[in-house]
This record gives structure tokens, C-alpha cells and sequence, in this order.
């Protein structure tokens, strides 16, 4: 063994053993417990950043630690590679999108192989090769012909200048990123997956998820936002048709003053036809940012559209505006306004001097200000003709009974969650597989035909997609009646690829399905670990994927991921270290100079790995020095030569006793902060405690050397997970022939853990003079002696008279004197 530590040379060579024994390369084992732990994959954006280096290494410690319990452990690894950052690029440096993806991960590869990740790379995929979208696209066909996928109008970001759609983050400031003109709203046909069909599952299930944070947790309830309310019926006055509201409040309903339609809804639309100014005012609408933020905070407008409506119960007539806070897509489009106890229809009621009138009243009675703003809390009704003196709770019912029985509403309920909205009108993306006929309409590319492929070798500029404008893409006969046809353009939404990549590591190589018995052997997956950003989206369309898939029968369990671990942000003097902010860190840098333990340690060792992690220069350094002071420890007891068989706990003396102890002490603080705390920080800590412990311990003696020959080998082995490389090599300098990564994990001695000493505390007069060590059987007699006996103890009392001792036993010795 080598006197110094040497990262460069050593993290290659275990790199080199890995890859030539293929050590991380799995396959079914009925006869073993399996433990899939999958880290969120990366864009392929060129290199990896910080974030991607403290996931992957939680990710591959706590792969590495269950694998030494005995699991068999699937840890994979790919790309999710289409997305716009390629067509930027392309722009950019004039290189086809695909082309600058694969040297990208090509080098990214490299990258994760040097940080010593065990990842089963037989398994790697990439989300831009035809052989993984194809089964996308194959899925996607199976969902058309059950009617899970279909096609609407919705609306896109279009820039009239550049005449192209763009992506949300291609517009700035409503503006298009390349020419600066005002982006519009355009209707175009696009294609839907019907996620709200799985609503009430993704909702229900959620609670079965107890190994998901919490707030993740909540995020995916409120975001699918299940709400029971009830459709309420009004009459248009002088016309035939009816208008529809969706209200959470139906105990409110007596104090609706005015309604309110949504820009784009018909009867909107209807009444600007002859009026001007309301047509000025819709249009005006279509331009502004309906994203949920921009909605929050915008000034709310609106405009009475001269329609008038009934009121379903007292026959009143209310007017009926038209506001831009209502959203088409929520509900019927259309609100009930109530502005005594809506604090939005409240402000619009002051804003247009609209009457409010006031229906609940508090149940204590207290007085409500309604100058000051609305009373938006549930209580008991008032003014209300027969619902007058019901609780909320009472005239929800008692309401929406009513209005059954009159036949002007009922009870519903509402979701929040949307159909996912899946085309893109971007060229680096998985062509959706249909063929349009002026015949047949949609027709799903037939299986033998898949997949379509995205041509790849493609002069990009970067206004509108090139496979629009290449008829030898497009240009198709129909696979129904043969005639002439043409091919979607369009491509998936690159969160598509996302959704099932997990269940695809479970069978990369199948060429003949989607999916295998395999993945009825993996999944679910039993740790998954990534940003807390993917909390939402990413986390809740494989979710639904994962129900896509259980219901074309191709998996079995309901849900995809049992434990969720949302890693923290690495900061950089306590802002997140971003491009954006200027303030990154390369980790190429850092593994030159250090190596890639020290890096991973650094990781690890800096913060659990909930919170936010704070890069510091001196950390790295701190973690870099233990490495060698670990190494020198182990250096210097290797060579002494050979070790002895360390003997029975009887035969050793107390400091060997007592580095025993502290061995098998940190063995269980390091099993237990791993397995069930993920909290790697305390368990490193414990092991730099036990190290320099053994620096202090100096015995050449047989049992010594054997002594610390087991100590060094538990520390070797627990801190392997965290620092493989470095332990590969210490390992085999211990005298071990088989290479660490095929070692279980170290088995506790409960015996060593025993003292058969403790440490006691002794007062004079209840000031703490000495410490004493008596056996743990010593009786209080034997207790009050060595405490008597103890030197410092001794110059407290020697020019006193003892009055009484009291012993308590296992914690201290009082002695008062005067
Ligand atoms: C009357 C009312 C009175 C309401 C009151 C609230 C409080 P959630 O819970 O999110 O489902 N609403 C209904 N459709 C809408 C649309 N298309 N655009 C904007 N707002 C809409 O919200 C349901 C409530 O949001 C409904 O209940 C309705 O206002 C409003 F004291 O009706 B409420
Ligand atoms: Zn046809």
C-alpha cells in the first residue's frame, strides 16, 4: 500500500475493476429481495451541474448500501433527451438537434462514470432513440383506439411575425423571444390525454403513499383540487337557452347580485356582435397570460354585456357580465356572483357599484363590516326565504335539493386537473403516429408501420419545425384506403418520455413490447430520488402512466414509486446555484483536483439530504483531509504486517474493550442513519469520531493490531457506499482478496456493545468535582469509596467534615460536607 492517497490513480483503478467484472449489471433473481432505486435522469445539456452530482450520489449510497444487505439492487441510468434546449443549440452552433444530443451524452457518461456511479449501463436508454419512442408512440395508439387520446381545439402561443407556435418559455414578457412582437392566442386542433378520467384514483391514492413528503403529497391534491359543489341553472330573460354556474357555494345562492361569463364564452360572444365596445374588451382578453400566476395577480376587469338572467328562486333579474377572471375551462365557464362573501366578486362589485347583499351571518353573531371586504366564511343564513336560519352546511343540501326537484341544478363535482394537453409543434420530439385522410379522418399508424421516425439529419433554423415543411416526412397514403395522406407534424410533449422510462429500465432490450414480465419483477420502484421542481408534473403524469399501462395490462402494481426522497438545492453563498445567477461551481473542477470520493463526500457529509445544501471550499478541503487521514491510519497499521485473530471479549484488555465498543457503536449509528434516516451526514460524522479515536489508540500489541484491524474493516465497509473508490483499495490492503463491492455489509456485535464500565458523576455540595469509572454491578457501598477515593474529589473535602453521601446509582455520587 501506498504511503500517499491518491485519487486520480486509484479511482481508476476501481473504475477499471467495476467495468471489467461488470459488477453492476443485473438480472431477475426470484430467490433474492429486489431493490429498484432510480434517481431522476438528466437532460442531456452538456455536462452535469452540482444539483445532478448530490442526487446521483444519494441515489448510488443508498443503491450501494442496500446491495450490501444482501438485495438485488437495480440502479439505471438514461437520458431524457428531446426537448428545446436541443433546437437552441441547433440555432445557435448550426448543428442538428440529434447530433449535439449524442455528444452530449456522450460526454455526460463519461462524467457519471468518473463520479463511480453503479449504474447498470447494459440498461442505459435515451428518449430520443427510435427503439424507446416507438413504444410511446405504439401506447399512444392503444389509447387513441380506446378513446383515452383524442383531439381538440385549444389554444397556443403564436407569434404572427415568425408565424409559428411557440413554447411557454419562448415567450418573454408576452413578447416572442426572437422578434419581440406581441404574442397572440391562436385555436389550433391538438391532442389530449384524458388524465381526468383517472382523477378520483390519483386523488385516492395519494393517502396511500406514505413514503412520499408530505408536501409533495399536497401539491398532487391540490393541483388534481377535487371540489363538490353544484351546477345552478339560470334562465336567460327573453331567450331560450340557459346559463350554467359551478359553485363550491350553494348556501350563497340567495345573495347572488350579478353574473359573470368568461370572454370566450358563447354568450359573450353572441352579445358583441352587436356592440363594439364588448368586442373591443373580449379581444383585449385574448391577449393576456391565463397561466395561474398572471391570473392571481392581474387588475380585474370586465364589462356588462346587456344580457339579463333570472334568479333560479325569487325570479329576479341580474345582470350578466362578461370578466376576465373567469375561465372558460373551469366549471361552465360562467359564476354566480356573491360578492358579500366573495372577496373577488366584491372588489368587481365596487368596481362597477354592483349591490351586495348579505346572506351568512357569523354563528357567534359578531358584526361583519362589509365596507371593509367580504365575509368569505361558512355561518348561517339570513334574507334567504326558506333557507333563512339553515347552517351552510344545512342549505348546501337543503339548496341543491331544491334546485333538483325544480329541475334547475344538481349536485357535481368539479376537478381542477385538466386533460393533458400532449402536441407540440417543436421538431425535436416523438412524432405522434397518426395519419390524417380526407376519407377516414384520424387514423393511428398500424403497428407494422411503427415507429415513425424523426428524421434527424435536418437543416434547422429554428422558425417552425422542418418535418413541416418535408414532404418526404408528411407525405403518406392512408393506412385504411390507401389514398393520399398526410402525417401529423406535431410531436409529444417531451414529459411524455418521462412518464415511463422507469418501467422501461426493466426491459431496455425488449424489441417485440413495450414492456415485459420484468417490470412485474422490479417495479415498483422502491426509491426514487430527484428535484423537488418535478413535484407536481413529471411525478404525477407517470403516475397516470403507470395506471395507462396497469390498464393495457402490461404492469401489474398500481403505482409506480414507494418511496419518494425530494433532494435540497445546492446553494451557493445562500442563493441556488444556478447558470442564471453566475455562481456554479464545475464539478469536473472539482473532481481534477480532489477526486470523485471526496466530492461524493463532500455531498453527503455537508447536509441531509432534504435541505438545502451550502457549497463551501473549506468543506471540500475538510472532507479531502479525512480521505487522507483515513488512508494514513490505514497505511500505518498495514504496515505492521499480518494480524493476529482478535480473541474473545474476556482476553482483552479495557482500551481494547473500549475501541471495540466504539467500533460496533458507530456500526449501528452508521446501519441505522443509512437504512431508515437517510440521514448520511451523522452517520459520516460517526465514522470521522471512530477515526479519531484510533489515532489516539496506540497498541502494538497482538490483540491490539487485531483490534484495530477490525476497526479499520468496519469503517472501510460502511463508508463504502459513500466513498467506493477509495475503500475498493484500502479493502484489499487489509488483506482481503475479494473486492469490496461483493461484501456485505459489517454484522454487529450486540456483546461488544456492552460496558461493563460506566462513567459516573461526583459532587461536592452539588458542584461537579470528579468523574469516576466503577463497574456497572458495583453496590453503593463500592460506589461511595472510589468516589471518596477520586483525587479531585479529595481536594474538596480533605479540610471538610462529610455530612452525607447520596448515591444514586448509574448517574452520580452527592457528597455534602461543610
Ligand atoms: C359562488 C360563490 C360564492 C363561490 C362564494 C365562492 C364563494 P373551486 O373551489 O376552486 O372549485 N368559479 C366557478 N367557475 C369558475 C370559472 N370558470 N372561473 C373562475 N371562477 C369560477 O372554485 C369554485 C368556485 O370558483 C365557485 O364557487 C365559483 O365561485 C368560482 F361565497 O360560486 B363560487
Ligand atoms: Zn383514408
Amino acid at each position: 500500500m501506498e504511503e500517499q492517497y491518491h485519487p486520480e490513480k486509484i479511482e481508476q483503478s476501481a473504475q477499471t475493476y467495476w467495468e471489467t467484472h461488470n459488477s453492476f449489471a443485473v438480472s431477475e433473481d426470484p430467490a433474492k429481495e429486489k431493490y429498484y432505486c432510480l434517481s431522476m435522469f438528466p437532460y442531456p445539456s452538456g455536462r452535469l451541474h452540482m444539483g445532478h452530482v448530490r442526487n446521483y450520489t444519494i441515489g448510488d449510497v443508498i443503491s450501494r448500501f442496500q446491495r450490501m444487505q444482501g438485495k438485488n439492487v437495480l440502479q439505471p441510468m438514461g437520458w431524457d433527451a428531446f426537448g428545446l434546449p436541443a433546437e437552441n443549440a441547433a440555432i445557435k452552433n448550426k448543428v442538428p438537434p440529434a447530433k449535439w444530443t449524442y455528444e452530449n451524452i456522450d460526454y455526460m457518461r463519461d462524467q457519471l462514470k468518473r463520479l463511480g456511479f453503479a449504474y447498470d449501463w447494459s440498461r442505459e436508454i435515451a428518449t430520443c432513440d427510435p427503439d424507446y419512442y416507438r413504444w410511446e408512440q405504439w401506447l399512444f395508439t392503444k389509447l387513441f383506439e380506446k378513446g383515452m387520446a383524442y383531439k381538440k381545439v385549444a389554444a397556443v402561443n403564436w407569434c404572427p411575425v415568425d408565424q409559428t407556435v411557440l413554447a411557454n418559455e419562448q415567450v418573454e414578457n408576452g413578447c416572442c423571444w426572437r422578434c419581440g412582437t406581441q404574442v397572440v392566442k391562436k385555436e389550433i386542433p391538438q391532442w389530449f390525454l384524458k388524465i381526468t378520467h383517472y382523477a378520483d384514483e390519483l386523488l385516492d391514492e395519494i393517502d396511500k403513499l406514505d413514503g412520499w413528503p408530505d408536501q409533495v403529497r399536497t401539491m398532487q391534491r391540490n393541483w388534481i383540487g377535487r371540489s363538490e359543489g353544484v351546477e345552478v341553472k339560470f334562465t336567460v330573460s327573453g331567450k331560450d337557452v340557459l346559463l350554467k354556474v359551478f359553485t363550491t357555494r350553494p348556501d350563497t345562492l340567495m345573495g347572488v347580485t350579478y353574473l359573470a361569463v368568461a370572454p370566450e364564452h358563447p354568450l359573450a360572444i353572441e352579445a358583441a356582435e352587436s356592440n363594439p365596445a364588448l368586442n373591443d374588451f373580449i379581444e383585449e382578453c385574448k391577449t393576456i397570460d391565463t397561466s395561474e400566476a398572471a391570473m392571481e395577480t392581474m387588475e380585474k376587469k370586465g364589462m356588462d354585456t346587456g344580457i339579463e338572467a333570472l334568479h333560479p328562486v325569487t325570479g329576479d333579474t341580474l345582470p350578466v357580465f362578461t370578466a376576465n377572471f373567469v375561465l372558460m375551462g373551469y366549471g361552465e365557464g360562467a359564476v354566480m356572483s356573491v360578492p358579500a362573501h366573495d372577496q373577488r366578486d366584491w372588489e368587481f362589485a365596487q368596481k362597477y357599484a354592483l349591490p351586495i347583499k348579505q346572506v351568512i351571518y357569523p354563528t357567534d353573531k359578531t358584526e361583519v363590516d362589509l365596507d371593509k371586504g367580504a365575509f368569505t366564511q361558512k355561518g348561517k343564513l339570513q334574507d334567504s326565504g326558506p333557507f333563512t336560519d339553515l347552517t351552510s352546511e344545512q342549505a348546501f343540501n337543503a339548496i341543491a335539493s331544491w334546485l333538483e326537484k325544480n329541475n334547475k341544478g344538481k349536485k357535481q363535482i368539479h376537478y381542477r386537473l385538466r386533460d393533458w394537453g400532449i402536441s407540440r409543434q417543436r421538431y425535436w420530439g416523438d412524432p405522434i403516429p397518426i395519419i390524417y385522410c380526407k376519407q377516414c379522418g384520424n387514423v393511428p399508424v398500424p403497428e407494422k408501420d411503427l415507429p415513425v421516425i424523426l428524421p434527424e439529419d435536418v437543416a434547422f433554423d429554428g422558425v417552425g419545425s422542418p418535418i413541416k415543411s418535408m414532404p418526404e416526412f408528411y407525405k403518406t397514403t392512408c393506412p385504411k384506403c390507401n389514398g393520399d395522406a398526410e402525417r401529423e407534424t406535431d410531436t409529444f410533449d417531451t414529459f411524455m418520455e418521462s412518464s415511463w422510462y422507469y418501467a422501461r429500465f426493466c426491459c431496455p432490450d425488449n424489441d417485440k413490447a413495450m414492456l415485459d414480465e420484468r417490470a412485474n419483477y422490479w417495479l415498483p420502484v422502491d426509491q426514487y430520488i430527484g428535484g423537488v421542481e418535478h413535484a407536481v408534473l413529471h411525478l404525477l403524469y407517470a403516475r397516470f402512466f403507470q395506471k395507462l399501462m396497469r390498464d393495457a395490462g402490461l404492469v401489474a402494481v398500481d403505482e409506480p414509486f414507494t418511496n419518494v426522497l425530494t433532494q435540497g438545492m445546492v446553494l451557493k453563498d445562500s442563493v441556488k446555484m444556478s447558470k442564471s445567477k453566475g455562481n456554479t461551481v464545475d464539478p469536473e473542477g472539482l473532481i481534477k483536483k480532489y477526486g470523485a470520493d471526496t466530492a461524493r463526500l463532500f455531498m453527503m457529509f455537508t447536509s441531509p439530504p432534504e435541505q438545502s445544501l451550502e457549497w463551501s471550499d473549506t468543506g471540500v478541503d475538510g472532507a479531502f483531509r479525512f480521505l487522507k487521514r483515513l488512508w494514513k491510519l490505514a497505511h500505518n497499521h498495514v504496515a505492521g504486517g499480518e494480524t493476529v485473530q482478535l480473541d474473545t471479549l474476556d482476553k482483552l484488555s479495557d482500551d481494547q474493550k473500549n475501541i471495540r465498543r466504539q467500533t460496533h457503536e458507530m456500526l449501528k449509528k452508521v446501519t441505522d442513519d443509512i437504512q431508515r434516516r437517510f440521514t448520511f451526514n451523522t452517520a459520516i460524522a460517526a465514522a470521522m469520531e471512530l477515526v479519531n479515536a484510533l489515532y489516539k489508540f496506540d497498541d502494538k500489541t497482538d490483540q491490539g493490531r487485531a483490534t484495530m484491524q477490525e476497526a479499520l474493516e468496519i469503517c472501510t465497509l460502511t463508508l463504502s457506499p459513500i466513498i467506493p473508490h477509495v475503500t475498493h483499495t484500502l479493502w484489499h490492503a487489509l488483506g482481503h482478496k475479494d473486492a469490496i463491492i461483493n461484501t456485505p455489509w459489517p454484522t454487529l456485535d450486540e456483546s461488544a456493545l456492552v460496558r461493563d464500565t460506566i462513567e459516573i458523576m461526583v459532587q461536592v455540595n452539588g458542584k461537579l468535582r470528579g468523574r469516576i469509572q466503577i463497574a456497572v454491578n458495583e453496590d453503593k457501598a463500592g460506589i461511595e469509596k472510589i468516589a471518596m477515593n477520586d483525587d479531585n474529589v479529595k481536594r474538596f473535602i480533605e479540610d471538610k467534615e462529610v455530612k452525607k453521601v447520596i448515591v444514586v446509582p448509574g448517574r452520580l455520587v452527592n457528597i455534602v460536607a461543610s
